[in-house]
């Protein structure tokens, strides 16, 4: 097991930032890694619905030795499992009802994931829809849960935590136009008793703030960071100089 966890409670207000290897050359990762040092997030998450330029395990293992921070892995598929993480996300799509993400990606990852040295966190994974089609919702060939179906979400998050999932991950998808909503995000947080993960299109401090408030226990950021300039970047990092 690795000494750097991946721990969640329900009273936490974390952070963590997601890395998409096929956005940078290793050379840039040196450099972005310590903008995201001086944000100083929780968790760095790595992985996505498609990598087809880099390696993730190259990433993941450059990363580990960048930041001291957890590094998380995040697989949109079982391909992507690597040694060079300290915990990996082994989620569930309990929005969807593609059998291949619930259950067939788990079979496949078995083997590796008893050999690794990770955490390995069971997390089901609710697809939230954003606005516009995402990576994630095509990838997966499931339909998100409609933005404004609180009741269906909270089942389905209840469902999730009875089944004996350890997280609930609320994702409006990358580069989402429209984040989940936070009246949801508060439903779903007080109908379980696990913590409760926010992302997909959140850019500003006070959207953490407001998810924060509503009952994530961690928010992840991705988009924003890229961006050059990104603003997010820039107001957090004052917020941790002061
Ligand atoms: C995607 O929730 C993450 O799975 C992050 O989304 O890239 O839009 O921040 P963004």
């Amino acid at each position: 097991m690795s000494n750097k966890a991946f721990n969640l409670h329900k009273s936490d207000r974390k952070l963590a930032v997601l890395i998409d290897p096929d956005k940078h050359t290793e050379f840039d990762l040196i450099d972005f890694s310590k903008k995201i040092d001086q944000i100083e997030p929780d968790f760095i998450l790595i992985g996505g619905s498609l990598i087809y330029r880099s390696k993730i395990s190259a990433s993941a293992k450059l990363l580990q030795t960048l930041s001291n921070k957890p590094l998380v892995l995040f697989p949109g598929h079982f391909t992507q499992l690597t040694d060079h993480v300290d915990a990996v996300m082994l989620l569930s799509l309990i929005s969807g009802r593609n059998a291949d993400l619930l259950i067939g990606q788990h079979v496949l990852a078995a083997p590796k994931l008893k050999s690794m040295n990770a955490d390995i966190i069971s997390t089901g994974y609710m697809l939230i829809d954003g606005g516009k089609p995402t990576s994630v919702s095509y990838m997966s060939n499931s339909q998100p849960i409609p933005r404004d179906k609180n009741d269906i979400a909270i089942c389905t998050a209840q469902a999730g935590e009875m089944i004996g999932m350890k997280m609930i991950y609320m994702d409006a998808g990358s580069g989402a136009s429209q984040s989940v909503s936070p009246e949801m995000v508060r439903d779903v947080a007080k109908s379980i008793d696990i913590p409760l993960i926010v992302g997909g299109g959140i850019r500003t401090i006070e959207a953490l703030e407001t998810y924060w408030n509503a009952g994530a226990n961690l928010i992840v950021i991705g988009n924003a960071l890229e961006e050059k300039n990104a603003q997010i970047l820039n107001s957090l990092s004052r917020r941790n100089s002061k």
